[in-house]
């Protein structure tokens, strides 16, 4: 496989994979499309924002020789912004190169790609992301070429806010908390978004080791024992155990100044910072991914096996801390153990993952280990599967009619903050189940909802930094906004359309659900960053261009 040779070794490459087309003739921004290109075997769709049937045609970029013509679906009304749309549909076309897509009304298409290995570099690029949130360190020139910075945030003096105070810890007492991400555009540290994150980062590796073992990305630790893909997890995970408690095993919910800190470099962003309240979701989060660490670390040689045990034993303390204070969030389960009869009627209907509703995520550990399960647990997977086979293909039937025909699109509540994470969870939720069912469908429904973050959407942007032709350049991320570099740190996420608006920042374009998008570095809302939102990006990314390589 192509994609097993690659390297990030260079942060050029980063950036300049696709930059560099050039079109003599104007392009339509009435034409959507993923802008980093097609898998030559995979289904190829460009929306044009049209009210009418067009013709169209895929030329080479000269336009002398036409590949493939053919004519739009019919005209779709977006139920989110009234907005008409046709589907150029133009899948049959199995050839590699540089073509443009011309149309009978709304113009030309920028040049675009079909080929192999089409996502690899903005996978590698978006796990990349993670190395220029770390907290803590210098990022030397060599590794972040012009993102390069001093260290930030030593973490070392933490002060145990009076909401975590305890008698061994009492209020003021100063612990040492450092390294970890960035969490977002902000300078503080959370366990439930860490949580969500680095399980994410770690299933990747559990559907797919093999294919990772190879993948580079230039950090420090490239050329170790170890994938990149789990040298970035180390990272993470050894700030998360400084999170609990060592004297009962309880985990401070997060790790945070007061306030935000202001649009400072990293280095002179001195505010005093704490650890605030040990909860159950932080424990319960903590507990679970520890676990999984301790799984996954305890199957791979060398000097992991301590960190594999010290995973194990922090896991289990999580999770007897959360079992004696079980009370601090609502738990319908605990509901159930304290009154007869037991509730089971759409108390926990599927959602697509996120950081507030991690449920999901255990289904997914469950399929991938039902071999590994006790006879009791195991009885109960077929229903499980069946429920969530049932929540997929409700996405899948929906999916057809939407203007941009992406999964995305199926349910207003989609647009919410983050909503690109959403989009990207929902991807790998649908890849799970083509894993399930072998069928296909789903796997193309996943690529759909890529080619809507990397533009086919009705914004017409690539919400990835530094890919793609129309990307975010002013995200609301301190480390991009204080550099001085024009551009900002490249492969990450923007939040994404969100018609709440928060951040009340002028501008937005309207109050469309999918359109309420502003690249302003006021707009929290819709153009931060987060490593929450990254992670299933890079999921995401890798694991179609595997399952796209096998072919
Ligand atoms: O991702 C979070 C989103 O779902 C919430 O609506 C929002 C407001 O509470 O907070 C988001 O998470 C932010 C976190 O609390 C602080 N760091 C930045 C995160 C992304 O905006």
């Amino acid at each position: 496989m192509k994609f097993l040779l690659l390297r990030l070794s260079v942060l050029a490459a980063t950036v300049s994979c696709h930059a560099g087309y050039s079109s003599a003739q104007s392009t339509s921004s009435a034409i959507a499309m993923n802008q980093i290109g097609f898998y030559t075997s995979g289904t190829k769709t460009a929306i044009i924002q049209s009210a009418q049937i067009e013709k169209f045609y895929v030329t080479s970029p000269d336009r002398k020789d036409t590949l493939f013509s053919g004519t739009t679906g019919p005209v779709r009304v977006s139920a989110l912004s009234g907005r008409k749309t046709c589907k150029a549909d133009f899948s049959g076309l199995q050839q590699k190169g540089r073509f443009v897509l011309c149309t009978s009304g709304s113009g030309i298409s920028r040049p675009f790609v079909i080929g192999d290995s089409i996502h690899s570099t903005l996978a590698l690029a978006a796990l990349k992301g993670f190395y220029f949130q770390r907290m803590s360190v210098s990022l030397p020139e060599r590794y972040a070429g012009p993102w390069h910075r001093p260290a930030g945030h030593p973490d070392h003096i933490i002060y145990v806010h009076p909401s975590a105070a305890s008698t061994e810890r009492p209020t003021g007492t100063v612990i040492s908390s450092p390294g970890g991400w960035y969490d977002a555009g902000d300078y503080n540290k959370y366990i439930v978004n860490s949580g969500i994150t680095t399980a994410t980062l770690l299933s990747l590796y559990e559907d797919y080791p093999g294919q990772l073992t190879y993948c580079k990305i230039n950090i420090p630790e490239s050329g170790n024992s170890l994938p990149d893909l789990l040298n970035e997890i180390c990272w993470n995970l050894r700030w998360m155990l400084t999170m609990q408690d060592p004297h009962d095993g309880g985990v401070y919910h997060k790790c945070t100044t007061a306030e935000f800190e202001g649009f400072i470099r990293p280095e002179l962003a001195v505010d005093r910072r704490y650890v605030v309240q040990k909860s159950t979701a932080a424990a319960l989060n903590f507990a679970a991914v520890t676990a999984q660490a301790a799984r996954v670390f305890a199957t791979l040689p060398g000097d992991l096996a301590g960190l594999a045990d010290s995973c194990r034993e922090a896991s289990a303390r999580a999770w007897a801390w959360a079992v004696a204070h079980p009370d601090i969030i609502y738990d319908q389960t605990k509901l159930n153990v304290a009154f007869d009869p037991d509730i089971n009627t759409g108390a926990s209907p599927l959602t697509v993952q996120s950081w507030s509703d991690v449920q999901t995520m255990a289904y997914f550990s469950l399929f991938r280990h039902h071999e590994r399960l006790t006879p009791a647990v195991a009885a109960a997977i077929p229903g499980l599967q069946q429920r969530f086979m049932g929540f997929a293909d409700s996405i899948a039937i929906a999916s057809v009619t939407t203007a941009y025909v992406t999964p995305m699109e199926t349910d207003i509540r989609n647009f919410v903050w983050g909503s690109n994470a959403v989009c990207a969870n929902q991807g790998i939720l649908l890849l799970y189940a083509f894993r399930l069912s072998g069928d296909k469908k789903y796997r193309d429904l996943a690529l759909a909802n890529l080619d809507y973050i990397l533009g086919r959407n009705a914004t017409g942007y690539s919400y990835v930094t530094g890919f793609g032709t129309r990307t975010p350049m002013h995200p609301h991320h301190r480390l991009s906004e204080t550099d001085n570099i024009k551009e900002p740190v490249p492969g990450l996420l923007a939040g994404g359309p969100n018609p709440g608006h928060q951040d009340k920042c002028p501008g937005y374009p309207n109050n469309y659900p999918d359109e309420s998008y502003l690249d302003d570095v006021c707009s929290y809302a819709s153009n931060e960053i987060a490593i929450n939102w990254n992670a299933p990006l890079v999921y995401l990314a890798f694991a179609l261009e595997f399952l796209f390589s096998e072919h």
